[in-house]
C-alpha cells in the first residue's frame, strides 16, 4: 500500500515548504488585491475565508494533488456508499444515512437503511411531542419538567453541545440536564436541584455496557424509587438510547420505552440518530429536521463539489500542511458565540478519538503525524487568557474562528463588539506589528530612545500566524448542523490523507477494560501486588487512606 510520505505530491510539498520559508502572509496580501476573493468557499450557509492561511497557489495546488492522489474521490464514495470503511470493527459509517432527505435508499449490507431510520425519527417524533405538550406524565401524573440524560462521551458530548448550541429554541418548560462523569457528585448536584415526579431520564449508551453511564443510571433510578416511585413506576420516567435491547432490558427498562440505532452509527458520530433525543425534546422534532436538513446540505456538497471548491477538503487540506509540512501540531477553535460554548470540547473528541491513531490503515507503523490537539473557548475569553501564546509564543497554532453575523440575544452593541474583536485577532494574528511600526507608535506615545530600546522586542509581534474565518447568518438548527456535518467530513478526509481509520476507538476500550478490574481490586480491599510498583502503591496507599476514614 502506497503510505502517504511516499506520494509525488507529498515530497513536492516538502521542498515547496522549504521554498516558502520568507514568504510572509502580509507579503501575499499586498501583492495580490485579489486574495480574499480567491480563497473563499460557500457550502450550506456556510461562509468560509481561508485566505489568512500561508499558502500561494503552487501550495493549494500541491495541496489538492495530494487529496487526488490519496484517492479523497474514491474514499469518500465508499463513506456514503455503506462500504466498510472501519475495517477494524468490520463497520460502514454511515452517519450521512441518519440525514439523508434525498428520498434515496443507502444500502449496506444487501440492506436499505433508511425505513428503519425514518421510523425511529417516527417514533422519537411522537414520543417527544408527547413529553413537550405535557401528555407523558410522570407516576404522580404530573408533566415531565427535567430530563436527564446519562451517558458519556459520545453518548453525551454531541446532545450537551447542540442543545447548549440551540438554546435560543429550546422549550419554555422542559430544563435538560446532562450527567456524564462516574464522579458521584456529577449525578448528586444535579439531582438536588429536581423532583422525581417530574424528571424523565435518558440512558444513552450505544453498548449499554459503559460502566459510568450503567452506575449512574442505576443509581438515577434508586433515587426515583427513595422518593417513592414503585418498580412499575419506572417506565414512567426512564427511556433508553441504545443498539442493545437485551442489556436494556436486563437493566430494567422497557423496550417499548427504547429508542434503536445501529452498530454503523460510531459514538461520536451518533448525535443525528436517537442520541440526538434531549435535542429533540429541547427544540422538537421539526427544528431537530432543520437540523437534519443543514447537515444533508453539507453531504451533498461533500460529495459533489470538486476537489478545489469543497469546503471540508479545504479545511482537511490546511490542517494537513500545517500538521505535517510546518509541524505545528496544535489547533484552536475560536467560536465567537456564547451557545457554541461547548463545540471545542465537542469537536476535540471528533477529532482526537477519530485521527489520533498510530498505525495506517493496512497496520503498519504510520511515518507521518496524525491528528492534532484541538482545544479552544468561546471568543473573547480566550483573549484574556492564551491568546498571548498564540500572538507572541515560540509555537503557530492555526486557529478557527466561527462567528454568526447575527445575535440570537441583541442587546446595545455587544454583537459588534464581539464581531470586532474576532476579527481584529485574525488581522493581527496575521499582519503582527513590525520594529518598524512599533518606532513610529512608541515615537509618538512619547518614549524616550532609551525606554524604546528596552521594550521593544517584547513588544513585536511576529504575525503571519494563519486562520480561517467561518461565517454564518446566525446559529440556528439547520446552520449547526451544517458546521458540525463540515467538520466531521473534515476530519474523514485527514484520515484518508493518512490513511488511517478515524471510525474505531481502541484507546477508550483498552480505559475501559482496564479500569474494570482495578475496581474489582478496590471493592476486594484487599492489598495488591499484581501492577507495576506504582499502581500497586497508588491502589494500595488509596484502600489504606480509605479505611482510615471509616
Ligand atoms: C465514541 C466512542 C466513545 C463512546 C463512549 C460511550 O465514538 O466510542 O466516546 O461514545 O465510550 O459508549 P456507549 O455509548 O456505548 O456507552
Amino acid at each position: 500500500m502506497t503510505q502517504p510520505i511516499d506520494l509525488s505530491a507529498w515530497q513536492e510539498l516538502s521542498v515547496h515548504y522549504a521554498e516558502m520559508q520568507g514568504t510572509t502572509l502580509r507579503d501575499l496580501f499586498a501583492n495580490d488585491q485579489t486574495r480574499y476573493q480567491r480563497y473563499q468557499q460557500q457550502a450550506a450557509g456556510l461562509f468560509l475565508d481561508f485566505s489568512k492561511n500561508n499558502i500561494t497557489d503552487r501550495t493549494w495546488q500541491l495541496l489538492l494533488k495530494l487529496a487526488d492522489q490519496a484517492q479523497v474521490v474514491d474514499r469518500k464514495a465508499a463513506l456514503f456508499n455503506g462500504e466498510i470503511v472501519n475495517p477494524t470493527e468490520g463497520r460502514a459509517a454511515l452517519h450521512t444515512a441518519l440525514r439523508n432527505r434525498s428520498g434515496n435508499p443507502v444500502i449496506t449490507g444487501g440492506t436499505d437503511v433508511m425505513p428503519s431510520i425514518l421510523a425511529v425519527l417516527q417514533r422519537l417524533r411522537i414520543f417527544s411531542d408527547r413529553v413537550r405538550e405535557g401528555d407523558w406524565r410522570g407516576y404522580k401524573g404530573q408533566m415531565i419538567t427535567d430530563v436527564v440524560n446519562i451517558g458519556i462521551g459520545g453518548s453525551d458530548l454531541g446532545p450537551l453541545m447542540a442543545t447548549e448550541a440551540l438554546g435560543a429554541f429550546a422549550h419554555d418548560r422542559l430544563n435538560l440536564h446532562f450527567v456524564s462523569n462516574v464522579d458521584g457528585t456529577h449525578l448528586a448536584k444535579t439531582l438536588k436541584k429536581l423532583n422525581a415526579d417530574t424528571t424523565l431520564f435518558i440512558v444513552a449508551s450505544k453498548t449499554f455496557t459503559t460502566q459510568e453511564t450503567l452506575s449512574n443510571a442505576h443509581s438515577a433510578k434508586q433515587w426515583l424509587l427513595d422518593a417513592g416511585a414503585a418498580e412499575a413506576d419506572v417506565s414512567k420516567h426512564f427511556v433508553a438510547l441504545s443498539t442493545n435491547i437485551e442489556k436494556v432490558s436486563e437493566f430494567g427498562i422497557n423496550p417499548k420505552n427504547m429508542f434503536e440505532f445501529w452498530d454503523w452509527v460510531g459514538g461520536r458520530y451518533s448525535l443525528w440518530s436517537a442520541i440526538g433525543l434531549p435535542l429533540i425534546l429541547s427544540i422538537g422534532m421539526d427544528r431537530f429536521e432543520q437540523f437534519l436538513i443543514g447537515a444533508h446540505e453539507m453531504d451533498e456538497h461533500f460529495k459533489h463539489a470538486p476537489l478545489d471548491q469543497n469546503m471540508p477538503v479545504t479545511l482537511a487540506m490546511l490542517t494537513v500542511w500545517y500538521n505535517n509540512f510546518h509541524d505545528s501540531n496544535s489547533h484552536l477553535i475560536a467560536p465567537y458565540d456564547q451557545y457554541l460554548h461547548r463545540f471545542p470540547a465537542y469537536l476535540q473528541q471528533l477529532t482526537m478519538e477519530s485521527n489520533g491513531k498510530s498505525v495506517h490503515q493496512d497496520g503498519s507503523a504510520v511515518s507521518c503525524a496524525t491528528g492534532p490537539i484541538v482545544w479552544g473557548e468561546p471568543g473573547t475569553n480566550g483573549q484574556h487568557a492564551y491568546f498571548q501564546l498564540l500572538h507572541q509564543g515560540t509555537h503557530i497554532i492555526p486557529t478557527d474562528f466561527i462567528v454568526p453575523v447575527e445575535s440570537l440575544n441583541p442587546i446595545g452593541n455587544h454583537h459588534e463588539l464581539l464581531l470586532a474583536n474576532c476579527f481584529a485577532q485574525s488581522e493581527a494574528l496575521m499582519m503582527g506589528k513590525s520594529g518598524e511600526e512599533l518606532t513610529l507608535e512608541m515615537q509618538s506615545e512619547g518614549y524616550s530612545n532609551d525606554e524604546k530600546d528596552r521594550l521593544i522586542g517584547h513588544r513585536t509581534f511576529s504575525g503571519n500566524r494563519p486562520s480561517n474565518t467561518i461565517m454564518m447568518q446566525r446559529i440556528d438548527p439547520k446552520s449547526l448542523g451544517a458546521l458540525i456535518a463540515l467538520y466531521e467530513h473534515k476530519v474523514f478526509v485527514e484520515s484518508v490523507i493518512w490513511n488511517i481509520n478515524p471510525f474505531d476507538q481502541w484507546g477508550v476500550e483498552l480505559g475501559k477494560q482496564l479500569a474494570k478490574s482495578i475496581q474489582t481490586e478496590l471493592s476486594e480491599g484487599k492489598s495488591v501486588s499484581s501492577h507495576d510498583s506504582s499502581t500497586n502503591g497508588l491502589i494500595n496507599r488509596a484502600l489504606k487512606l480509605r479505611n482510615l476514614q471509616a
